[in-house]
């Protein structure tokens, strides 16, 4: 690519896509945002006539092939990625696909190797932890050695609230496939086991669905990570790291210095409602950079590979939760660079 801006086009635009068109369209340098579509054809409109200039396309595939369109955006369920983003590689366009990648590994596996074979990387995964600055410092902590090796990771994740639609497995799926992630990104090694525990559930949870969880990771070298996650906590939006390492500790996400509890909301600051409100500036840089590597030709950060690796460790989940027995991670093949 020139030095001309990027042109965008974003397919779905639910909760997520729509931040996403706000961004590209008010917030990043060289892109412009040029087209929407989504299943709901009124929504798509209704997007795409708050920006100048930009169209509502009927046909996700058309937006995908369309001449003015240089590179994709995915946020759509990911029941319907696998077949978008291998439009998208078909069209040689550069992709941003929000997680989960895929929802089953067999189709993850696919993208990974799909992409492989066409010879040239084109798809960044939207794990937008990774760019957040808080969890970047992090890893550059930890990258020092400064604290010695990392042994045990403890995560925290919970929103304020969820529809009733939201059931256990997209607990999993969804929510805790970021702690995957982060288990991933902290550690640079592959999670080979997953427990996923059941507490007796929140008078929040509708029937039969299991909220909060506990998922224990268990990482290629001996490491532990213990996840919380719980989706109708009530309050607002928390998300932490602690890292506990051979001298010392490090913590993302903390709050306040100072001994806090949210029971009334709030602990002498505010606890943001939602995840667009804590990672608006993550998203904005993940966003910035991949416009600006799709710019050069380039794929940086999370890849096909970490979704696929994020969508199997997923899988297994869903199995130990319905058991509440450890299972094995196995992935398809070390090879993947
Ligand atoms: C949502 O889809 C996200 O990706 C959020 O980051 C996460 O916190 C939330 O639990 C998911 O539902």
């Amino acid at each position: 690519m020139d030095d001309r801006e990027l042109r965008v086009g974003i397919v779905g635009v639910g909760l997520m896509g729509a931040d996403h068109a706000d961004r590209i369209a008010r917030r990043l340098a060289n892109a412009r945002l040029v087209a929407v579509s989504d299943p709901d054809t009124d929504r798509a409109q209704a997007v795409a006539g708050q920006y100048k200039g930009v169209r509502a396309i009927g046909d996700v595939f058309d937006l995908v092939a369309d001449d003015e369109v240089d590179a994709v955006v995915i946020a759509s369920p990911g029941s319907v990625h696998e077949e978008q983003v291998l439009a998208c590689l078909e069209a040689g366009k550069h992709t941003l696909c929000e997680k989960p990648l895929t929802t089953d590994s067999a189709s993850s596996l696919r993208l990974v190797r799909a992409e492989r074979d066409r010879g040239k990387s084109l798809v960044q995964l939207g794990f937008m932890r990774r760019f957040d600055p808080e969890y970047v410092r992090l890893k550059e902590l930890l990258s020092s050695g400064r604290l010695g090796r990392t042994l045990v990771v403890h995560n925290i994740h919970r929103n304020k609230s969820v529809p009733d639609s939201f059931r256990s497995e997209m607990i999993v799926r969804d929510s805790l496939v970021h702690e995957v992630d982060v288990a991933r990104f902290v550690f640079g090694e592959e999670i080979e086991e997953i427990t996923v525990l059941s507490p007796a559930p929140s008078g929040h949870s509708p029937e039969g669905v299991v909220d909060p969880q506990i998922a224990i990771f268990r990482m290629t070298g001996g490491g532990i990570v213990t996840n919380e996650v719980f989706v109708r906590s009530q309050v607002g939006y928390e998300v932490r790291c602690e890292v506990v390492c051979e001298r010392g500790t490090v913590i993302a996400g903390r709050p306040s210095g100072d001994l806090y509890s949210t029971a009334d909301g709030s602990w002498g600051g505010a606890i943001p409602e939602d995840f667009r409100a804590r990672f608006a500036r993550a998203y904005d840089l993940e966003l910035q950079s991949w416009v600006d590597a799709s710019r050069r030709g380039e794929v940086v950060g999370p890849s096909t590979w970490d979704g696929y690796a994020a969508t199997a460790v997923c899988e297994a989940g869903l199995t130990s939760l319905a058991t509440g027995a450890p299972v094995r991670v196995d992935l398809a093949d070390t090879n993947h660079a």
